[in-house]
């Protein structure tokens, strides 16, 4: 485990206490006291490296799993590819297109697929149920992908360009994937709604996601939604529609309210999906099978993440430009 952060430390315990096949056998993070505390409960036997590089290339690692800050992400995984360790990374792969392909390419390089991206959704329930519609034909062609994408606040000093390339990514390979198709225009907009978002930091954005087969996306990303956290997808077909849906727990009557408890974040939000998806990366791992999003898909991500920051400072609709997918995706 490379970060013990929120999203680190959330994997390490549901590796430790939820997930069968795998254990946490070493551990890096710039916090000593984070890791301190990792190793004083969850896992006492986990080694604690100085440096990624030494967990990466210790013979204990069979595989790494990435959650330290973005821009560490594409180096941290380009080691992994070039050790020939299994990696999943979290999201996103890179805070660039161009980074991304540097990892792409080490992985061709070695023709077999390393590396998963932790694009989360793809495992989440509600979204595979609506993927599951889509590929069993019972909603027609898919036409349009609708998705709301909504945090309860972000943190002080949110950098612009992370609405999209950290947050928005989600959508944009959602949409990608329930689609089936690779994007070949966006317009993307946004409004500051927040008074204490940086001044250059739209938090309110909309994005419209042209595909190759002429279908369509339209994805609100709202970082300061204030009501709590909640993601929603849709696929509107020549013959219907697919739409996610979360089974809240409880629905509370009191004090002449009638509602639900909302997650303040996708920790809450995607309780599930998380163990889900690491439990599906490491029983892929024992058969030899790498599943979920690929390097291409994280580049992709980063690809269309880096048109609609164009589109966001021209104005303009902005072309995607996507090179030939290498064989191995
Ligand atoms: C965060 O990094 C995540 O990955 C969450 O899933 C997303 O909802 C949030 O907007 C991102 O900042």
């Amino acid at each position: 485990m490379i970060g013990t952060g929120g999203m680190g430390s959330r994997h390490v315990n549901n590796i430790q206490q939820r997930i069968s096949g795998a254990h946490v056998v070493g551990l890096f993070d710039v916090d000593a006291a984070r890791l301190a505390a990792l190793t004083a409960t969850t896992c006492p036997d986990a080694a604690v490296f100085a440096s990624p590089a030494d967990l990466i290339n210790d013979d204990r690692i069979d595989a790494v799993l990435i959650a330290s800050p973005n821009d560490k992400h594409a180096e941290q995984t380009w080691q992994c590819v070039q050790a020939g360790k299994p990696v999943l990374c979290e999201k996103p792969l890179a805070t660039t297109a161009a980074e991304a392909w540097r990892v792409i390419e080490a992985e061709t390089a070695l023709n077999r697929r390393l590396v998963t991206v932790g694009f989360m959704r793809r495992f989440d329930p509600p979204h595979t149920a609506v993927n599951d519609a889509v590929q069993a034909g019972r909603i027609g062609a898919a036409q349009l992908y609708k998705g709301t994408h909504r945090n309860e606040s972000m943190p002080p000093g949110f950098p612009r360009e992370y609405v999209v390339s950290q947050s928005a990514v989600h959508d944009i390979d959602a949409a990608r994937w329930l689609l089936g198709q690779e994007v070949s225009r966006v317009y993307a907009r946004g409004i500051r709604v927040d008074p204490t978002a940086n001044a250059d930091t739209l938090d309110l954005v909309l994005l419209t996601l042209d595909f190759g087969n002429g279908s369509l996306a339209s994805i609100e990303v709202y970082l300061s939604a204030r009501y709590g956290y909640e993601v929603t997808a849709e696929i509107v077909g020549a013959g219907g529609v697919a739409t996610t849906r979360t089974s809240e727990p409880m629905l509370l009557r009191a004090n002449n309210n009638r509602g639900v408890t909302m997650p303040g974040d996708w920790l809450g939000w995607f309780t599930d999906a998380y163990i889900i998806e690491v439990q599906a990366w490491v029983d892929g791992l024992r058969r030899g099978q790498p599943v979920g999003a690929s390097a291409w898909d994280g580049y992709m991500a980063q690809l269309v993440s880096d048109a609609c920051l164009t589109s966001l400072d021209s104005g303009q609709p902005e072309p995607v430009i996507c090179p030939p997918k290498p064989a191995i995706y």
